[in-house]
């Protein structure tokens, strides 16, 4: 009997460690690693307005031939003086709405919008 009660119990724990691996790997798994590109050119971002999924990396590419920054308004990221060419990517996580400029020319903004994945499209 003793033994019965000693396997239920490793059972118990194996399962509710096998439950908590999952409960914390799902969300990593399961998030969309879309790359997204915003292009930088003649003194804009395109798109200007980009909606992405939390879990998305996000890179700006400096299309223009002058410098230019991207910089987040709330110091979230902020990259540094981007040549033509060069490219700044940043991964959102946290949903919400990130608005951004060029440092070098604050009169250029944009912004991402980071949607939570909801899951239950791919679920089952
Ligand atoms: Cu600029």
């Amino acid at each position: 009997m003793r033994t019965v009660v000693n396997c239920k119990l490793c059972t118990a724990t194996a399962l509710a460690a096998a439950l908590l691996t999952a409960v914390v790997s799902f969300p990593a798994a399961s998030a969309q690693t879309t790359a997204t590109e915003v292009k930088i050119d003649n003194f804009a971002f395109a798109p200007h307005h980009l909606t992405v999924k939390a879990g998305t990396t996000v890179t700006w590419t400096n299309e223009d031939d002058i410098p230019h920054t991207v910089t987040s308004s709330k110091k979230v990221f902020r990259s540094k003086a981007l040549d033509t060419n060069d490219k700044f990517s940043f991964t959102f996580t946290t949903p919400g709405e990130y608005e951004y400029f060029c440092s070098l020319h604050p009169h250029m903004t944009g912004a991402i919008v980071v949607e939570a994945t909801t899951g239950g499209a791919t679920a089952r």
